[in-house]
Order: C-alpha cells, then structure tokens, then sequence
C-alpha cells in the first residue's frame, strides 16, 4: 500500500526526520526548487503537513494540497496558522503544548534575573579588563521580594509563577477571564503594571493580542519597571518600547521574541538596558526532542486512526 504524502515546512531533527520517512512519502518544502511543477505532480497526493510557528501553513501551500487533512506544528503558539481555514476544510491542526512549559518558564526567568543583577554589563566588565583596569562593577537589585505582573497565566504562565515562588514574590496577573488561582487577578492591564516590578509577556500571538502592551502600559511599568516578552514580538508595540525605553519611562526589558523576526531593530541592539535573545525560549536539546516527538506522534496518531494527540483548541471538536 501506498504510504501518504507528507510536506515538511521548515526544519526537523534527524529523528523527526526518521519516523516521518517511515510512515508517510515525505517531501521537504526547502528542496523544492519549481513549486507550480511540483504541486501540479504531487499536491493531490499530500493528506499531512509538519510545520512550525513561524512558518506556518502558507496560504499557496493549502491551496496547492486539496487533499490535506492534517497540519502538525512542532511547538505551542500556532498564531502563523490560518485555523479558520483549516477549520473550514476539515483539516485538523495539532501543536505541541506543555512539553515546553518548564524550559520557557526558565527562560522568562533567567531574563529577569539577568536584569536585575545586571549580568550581561557584569560579564563584560569582567571579559573586558575593565574589573582590572578600572574598579568594581556597579551594584545591581535584587529579584527577591518583587511585584511581578504576568500577562497571560495559561501553561506557561503558571509554570513561571511556581518557578519563581523561591524568590519570594507577589504575582498579579492579567488575563481575559480570571482563573482559580492562588495569585491576585487584575482585570485592568494598565492597573496591574503599575503596581509590577516586572511585567512578563507569556500570552499567545495574533489579532487579539497585538499591541496589547503599548506606550501606556510601558509609561505604567515605570523608570525602575522591568518588561520580559516571551510570547510573540506581536504583543508588545515594539516602536513604543525603544521609545519608552530611550526616554528613560521604561526602565529595562529582556526580549526573546520580536515584531518581524529575525530583525531587531539597531535600536533595540544599542541599549545596554536591554537583553536580547534570538527566540529560544524553549530551545534546548531535551525540550527540542519533546516537541519534536509529540509534533511526529500527532501525525502518526492521525494516520492510526484519524485524531491527533493535541490538537489546537479550534480544531479540538474536528
Ligand atoms: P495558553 O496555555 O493557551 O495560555 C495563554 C494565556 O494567555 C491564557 O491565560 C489566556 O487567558 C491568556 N490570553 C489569551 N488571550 C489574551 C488576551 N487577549 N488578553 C489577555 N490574556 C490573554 O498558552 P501557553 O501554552 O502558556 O503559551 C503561550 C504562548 O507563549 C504561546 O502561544 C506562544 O506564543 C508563546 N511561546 C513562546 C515561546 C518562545 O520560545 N519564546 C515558546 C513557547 C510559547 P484568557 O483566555 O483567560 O485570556
Ligand atoms: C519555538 C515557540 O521557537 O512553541 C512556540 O510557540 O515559539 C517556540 O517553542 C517554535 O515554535 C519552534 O518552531
């Protein structure tokens, strides 16, 4: 029998790579040189995509697949995916939520921590001779005994609030609909960062959170407030980030996460208040693995008998 057509968007490990090949004729997006030729060849017989969240299932790629049934994204936020047409086409949709949880939950963290302590002008004070040449470094604040202000508490956000329960904080958090949480709920945005230390970004992407933090939020955050975006470059009004920041109204900021990645604007590069990461907030060999296994057991699932293992919420009822 005929094994079915798979298109892969984007990159996978060698491992991903292994179980896709067995069970599905894979083709790789990135090696097609003639697309018209190709999809007029071999779209018919394409029924699984494996993708990614940046990548996305791009709109000529859909249309190019008229017998496409399944769409797995190796990671959470699935904000580059088209879900109304998918869910219009019946095609499912799956992602990779919670096993990224923790190594993301790390990352806000670290982020947090590096700004307070001022690590990144430490160690180059301490790489460049400057310790020896010049005196001690600057002191820096403390993480202990924060307000921190979590925009989104879902998976993530959560697992950011326990992890970081050693250092003693107080968590506020804002989300669209208040959660049976031991952490004080703020329906206002604004309100809650004025009270925050640190505001962490951790919502997903897309239209209906874009530019949620904007040059209000940032003022409300303050000269001494600390903003960690981990969620999408989408969520944070980038212009009026440099522009907070460069008039001193916004104190300092640790972005992993960018509006059109992999651009950073020079702005944002010039900073020394600020800590720039290229998007790897889950970007380690063990989470990798994780993602990658449950992104090749959703299709094989799906090939088992129909159903992914995690689908998006707006496929879930597919
Ligand atoms: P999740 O479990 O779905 O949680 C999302 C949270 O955001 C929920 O608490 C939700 O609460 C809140 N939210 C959604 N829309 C909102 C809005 N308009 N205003 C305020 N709050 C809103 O998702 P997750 O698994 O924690 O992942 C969150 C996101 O993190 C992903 O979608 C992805 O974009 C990002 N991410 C980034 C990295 C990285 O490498 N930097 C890695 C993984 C994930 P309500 O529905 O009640 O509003
Ligand atoms: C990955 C992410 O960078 O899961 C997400 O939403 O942003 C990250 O884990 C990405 O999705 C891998 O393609």
């Amino acid at each position: 029998m005929s094994k079915p057509g798979l298109l892969l968007i984007g990159g996978a490990t060698d491992v991903m790579l292994a179980r896709m090949e067995a069970e599905f004729t894979l083709h790789k997006l990135a090696e097609i040189a003639d697309f018209e030729a190709w999809a007029s060849e071999h779209g018919a017989s394409i029924e699984a995509v494996a993708t990614n969240g940046h990548d996305g299932v791009p709109a000529h790629v859909m249309g190019a697949c008229p017998n496409l049934k399944v769409a797995s994204a190796y990671g959470v936020g699935y904000d580059a995916i088209d879900t109304s047409a998918c869910v219009a086409r019946g095609i499912k949709v799956s992602h990779t939520p919670n096993v990224l949880n923790a190594e993301v939950a790390n990352t806000a963290i670290l982020l947090m921590l590096a700004g307070f302590r001022n690590f990144m002008a430490d160690e180059h004070h301490a790489r460049s001779g400057n310790w020896e040449k010049e005196s001690n470094a600057p002191l820096s604040r403390s993480p202990d005994d924060r307000v921190i202000g979590i925009l989104g508490m879902g998976r993530i956000g959560q697992e950011i609030a326990e992890r970081m329960q050693v250092f003693n904080p107080s968590v506020l958090y804002h989300t669209r609909s208040k959660k049976d949480l031991p952490y004080e709920y703020c329906g206002d945005l604004i309100a809650m960062a004025e009270r925050a230390d640190v505001l962490i970004c951790i919502t997903p992407g897309g239209p209906a959170t874009e530019k949620l933090v904007n040059k209000q939020v940032l003022e409300a955050l303050g000269p001494e407030g600390m903003l960690i975006n981990v969620s999408r470059g989408s969520v944070v009004d980038e212009a009026a980030l440099i522009e907070t920041l460069q008039s001193g109204k916004l104190g300092s900021a640790g972005l992993d996460v960018f509006e059109k990645e992999p651009h950073i604007p020079d702005a944002l590069k010039s900073m020394e208040n600020v800590i720039l990461l290229p998007h790897v907030g889950s970007a380690t060999h063990e989470t990798r693995a994780a993602m990658g296994k449950l992104t090749v057991d959703n299709l094989l699932q799906w090939k088992t008998d129909g159903t992914v293992l995690t689908p998006v919420p707006e496929c879930a009822h597919l």
